[in-house]
């Protein structure tokens, strides 16, 4: 019985782009409809915790009415023949709708919510998140959600995957957000790196790699290929 090759599969907005979730710097991005720390800092949400608690409640509101594209698919059924652990930074739940089952949640999840006062304390929350919810501390509660300036708790958990993989498949993230953007260094020498990608941008981690393949283009096309790719250099 061959041994299944661990693949890596770390993501970022752009593969959910084509479900109908914008990004954050493409043109019309998220962050260009409100400033990046008035809506995702420690800061802004005490400066303004109605008008972050009102973005997100917005964004898990649209979890509703979008589904997984071809990318999300093709990912969930490299199950098949590869021992998969995707890492997003993404905050929806579209991974876990297209059915892969080793997710790691970088940057936190829409779906829940947490304690400001007690880390702790995080409970599934698909509704809208209120100035008047708060935990049985007495906290208010907030979106469990990586905010910029916050630690990002799962990146040993990332970093151990990444450490063992025999392969890394990029998917439709602009590689500028640490420390996620620097995961690629945690692999192991000569590991085989597929990224895909409209546009995509060779950070100074990935300009280091020695098997650094570019599949240029949007992600429910190219992750096919990307995974096409490996399937022929592992002979599957
Ligand atoms: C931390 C939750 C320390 C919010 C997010 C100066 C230099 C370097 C670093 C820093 C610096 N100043 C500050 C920092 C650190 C900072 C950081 O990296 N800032 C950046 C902006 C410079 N990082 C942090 O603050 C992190 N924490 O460092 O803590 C610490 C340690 C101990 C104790 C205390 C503190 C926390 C970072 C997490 C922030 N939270 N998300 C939310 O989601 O609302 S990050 C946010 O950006 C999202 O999670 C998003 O996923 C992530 C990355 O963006 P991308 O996913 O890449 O999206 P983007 O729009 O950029 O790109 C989209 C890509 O898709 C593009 O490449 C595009 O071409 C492509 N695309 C478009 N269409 C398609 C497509 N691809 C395929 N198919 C398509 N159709």
């Amino acid at each position: 019985m061959r041994v299944k090759k661990h693949i890596t599969v770390l993501t970022g907005a752009g593969v959910s782009a084509e479900s109908g979730i914008q990004t954050f710097r493409d043109s019309n991005g998220l962050w260009e409809g409100h400033d990046v720390m008035e809506v995702a800092s420690p800061q802004g949400f005490s400066n303004n915790p109605a008008l972050v608690l009102e973005f997100y409640n917005e964004r898990r509101r649209q979890l509703k009415q979008v589904h997984p594209n071809a990318a999300h698919i093709a990912i969930a059924e490299m199950e098949e023949v590869f021992d998969v652990t995707v890492i997003t930074q993404n905050v929806d739940d579209l991974h876990e709708k297209a059915g892969s089952s080793h997710i790691i949640h970088l940057h936190g999840e829409l779906t829940k919510a947490s304690s400001s006062g007690d880390s702790t304390y995080i409970k599934i929350w698909d509704g809208t998140i209120s100035l008047s919810d708060k935990c049985p501390k007495g906290f208010q509660m907030r979106p469990f959600i990586v905010w910029f300036g916050e630690a990002v708790p799962m990146l040993e958990r990332a970093i151990e995957e990444v450490a063992q993989c025999d392969a890394i498949i990029i998917i439709g993230t602009s590689m500028q957000v640490y420390p996620a953007a620097s995961l690629t260094s945690y692999a192991p020498p000569n590991v085989p790196i597929c990224y895909v990608d409209p546009n995509p941008n060779i950070n100074y981690e990935l300009s280091r790699s020695s098997r650094l393949q570019v599949f240029k283009g949007p992600a429910t096309s190219e992750t096919k290929n990307a995974i096409q790719f490996l399937k022929d250099l592992y002979q599957i």
